[in-house]
C-alpha cells in the first residue's frame, strides 16, 4: 500500500514547497513486525522539501497520525541514561524557574513513559501528560504520572484549560516536530497557557542534520526539521514570540526554543544572533540543499563499499540500536540480513521481530555480548558515548564499531 499524494505548498505558511531529497519508498520507522505481516506493510514517499517562503523545512508528504502513533508505539524514552538525566534537569530547571507560579501546572505534549513528569510528579507539582500511545502512557502511570491518552490540539487543550486551569509551562521534547499540524498546536497553547507562561520545545537542528549529513533523522515521524528563523516565523504567524534558544547536545544535537505571548518577554541576544549564524550558513539556500542531498548519496556509496568488503572478507557484521531512525538507513542503502546479520536492542518491544522495510531480525542485548561479532553498526550513534563505554569489552577482545555520522569511518 503507497500513499499517492503528496504535499507542494508549506503546511505551516502554503508558500511554495522546493524539493531536494528523495529517500525514497520507506515503511514506518517505528513498526516492527512478524514475518506475516510483510505483505501487509505500509510505505510511503520519504522527500524532503524547503518553502522558499518561511523556510520550513518538512516532509513532501505526510504519513496519518494513528499509522505511527498507535496503542503499541515501541519507543520508551527511558531507554538511555543520558536521557534520563536530561530529562530530570530539564523538569527541576522548570520548577525553579521565574515564570513558574506558586503553585505551578506542568503540562507536557509527547510524555511517552514519564521520563521528565516523573521528577515533576517526585516534586509534588501538577502536571498532565498528553500522550496518544496507549503503552508507553501506561508506563508513565504506573510511576503516578497523570496523563491523558490523546493528541495535543485545540480542542483536547481546551478542554484541558476549562476543567484545571492556566498551565505555567507546556513542554514538548522531539514531539513538536513530529506535528505537521501546527497551528492547531498554537491554538492549543494559546487557550491553555497561562499569560506570563512559557512554551518550550526542543528537536533535532537542521543545522547539525546538515553539518553531520545525518540524514537517518528524516523519517516518518520528523515532519519538520526546524531552524531558529524558521520557528520564529512560525510563532509570530501564530500571535507568539521566539525569546530564547538554547544548543542542546543530545539526540545528535537540538535546539530548544521558548516562546512567549506577544510582548511578554524581552527576547534573549541568542535568538538574533542564532538566526543571524543561520543566514550567514545559507542553512536553506538551495546550494546548501543541493551539496546536502549529495553529501546523502556520497555517505550512502561509503557505507554500501564497506559493508560489501567486509562481507566478501567473510567478516560478521551486527548493527546496535533498532532506532526508528535506521529504518531510513536500512530502506535508502539497501542494507539486508546478507550485509548484516541482525541488530541487538534492549527494547522488549522490539526483540523478535524484523525492522521496517529491510526485515533485520531484532536481538536481545545478550547475543551481543554471548558472541561479539568483528563489527558491530552503531545505529544508535547519538547515544554512542553511552553504549561505547558499557560495550568496552566488545573492543577489547578486538570488536570495531562503524558509523556514518558524519561520514564512513571504523573506529
Ligand atoms: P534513539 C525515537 O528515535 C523516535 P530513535 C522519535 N521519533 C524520536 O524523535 C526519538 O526517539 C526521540 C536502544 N538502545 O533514542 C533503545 C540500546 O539497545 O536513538 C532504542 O530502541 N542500548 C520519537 O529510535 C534505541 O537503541 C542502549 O544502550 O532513533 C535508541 O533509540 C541504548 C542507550 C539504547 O531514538
Ligand atoms: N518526549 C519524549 C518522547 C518523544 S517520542 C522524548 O523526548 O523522548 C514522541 C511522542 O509524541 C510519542 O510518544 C507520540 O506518541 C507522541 N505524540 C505524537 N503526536 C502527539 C500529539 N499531537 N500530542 C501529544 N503527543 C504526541
Ligand atoms: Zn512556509
Amino acid at each position: 500500500m503507497t500513499t499517492p499524494v503528496g504535499e507542494t505548498t508549506c503546511r505551516v505558511c502554503r508558500g511554495p514547497l522546493g524539493e531536494f531529497l528523495d529517500l525514497g519508498r520507506q515503511p514506518l520507522s517505528d513498526r516492527f513486525l512478524t514475518e506475516r505481516e510483510i505483505p501487509g506493510e505500509f510505505f510511503y514517499r520519504l522527500a524532503v522539501g524547503a518553502c522558499a517562503s518561511c523556510g520550513m523545512v518538512q516532509l513532501m508528504e505526510e504519513v496519518p497520525r494513528e499509522l505511527m502513533f498507535r496503542e503499541d508505539y515501541p519507543y520508551h524514552s527511558s531507554g538511555s541514561s543520558v536521557m534520563r538525566e536530561h530529562f530530570a534537569r530539564t523538569a527541576h530547571g522548570f520548577l525553579e524557574s521565574a515564570y513558574a507560579g506558586p503553585d505551578p501546572f506542568v503540562v507536557e505534549i509527547g510524555s511517552n513513559d514519564g521520563v521528565m513528569l516523573g521528577a515533576v510528579r517526585d516534586a509534588g507539582v501538577r502536571h498532565l501528560g498528553f500522550e496518544p500511545s496507549g503503552k508507553v502512557a501506561e508506563v508513565a502511570r504506573r510511576r503516578g504520572v497523570r496523563v491523558r491518552t490523546d493528541f495535543f490540539e485545540e480542542p483536547t487543550a481546551s478542554e484541558v484549560r476549562a476543567a484545571e486551569g492556566p498551565a505555567d509551562v507546556i513542554y514538548a521534547a522531539n514531539t513538536i516536530c513530529h506535528i505537521p499540524y501546527l497551528e492547531s498546536i498554537f491554538r492549543g497553547v494559546d487557550a491553555l497557557l497561562a499569560p506570563g507562561g512559557r512554551f518550550v520545545f526542543e528537536d533535532p537542528y537542521w543545522g547539525d542534520i546538515v553539518e553531520k549529513t545525518s540524514f537517518d533523522q528524516i523519517y516518518d515521524e520528523h515532519f519538520y526539521f526546524f531552524t531558529a528563523s524558521s520557528v520564529r516565523a512560525a510563532a509570530e504567524r501564530f500571535g507568539f514570540e521566539l525569546v530564547d534558544v538554547e544548543r542542546l547536545s543530545v539526540h545528535g544535537g537540538e535546539l530548544r526554543y521558548t516562546i512567549a505571548r506577544r510582548g511578554a518577554a524581552t527576547p534573549a541576544a541568542a535568538v538574533a544572533e542564532t538566526v543571524e549564524r543561520e543566514r550567514a550558513r545559507g542553512l536553506t539556500t538551495p546550494d546548501t540543499l543541493r551539496r546536502f542531498a549529495a553529501d546523502v548519496e556520497r555517505v550512502r556509496d561509503d557505507l554500501t563499499a564497506l559493508l560489501r568488503r567486509l562481507r566478501e572478507e567473510g567478516r560478521r557484521v551486527v548493527a546496535y540500536g533498532a532506532t526508528a531512525k535506521s529504518a531510513t538507513v536500512t530502506n535508502f542503502c539497501g542494507l539486508d540480513s546478507g550485509l548484516v546479520e541482525w541488530v541487538c536492542d534492549t527494547t522488549p518491544q522490539k526483540q523478535g521481530l524484523l525492522t521496517p522495510g529491510a526485515h533485520l531480525p531484532v536481538v536481545p542485548p545478550e547475543r551481543f555480548s554471548t558472541s561479539y561479532p568483528d563489527y558491530a553498526l552503531l545505529f544508535a550513534w547519538n547515544h554512542a558515548e553511552e553504549i561505547m563505554a558499557k560495550e568496552q569489552e566488545f573492543r577489547d577482545a578486538g570488536g570495531r564499531w562503524i558509523l556514518y555520522v558524519p561520514d564512513v569511518r571504523v573506529v
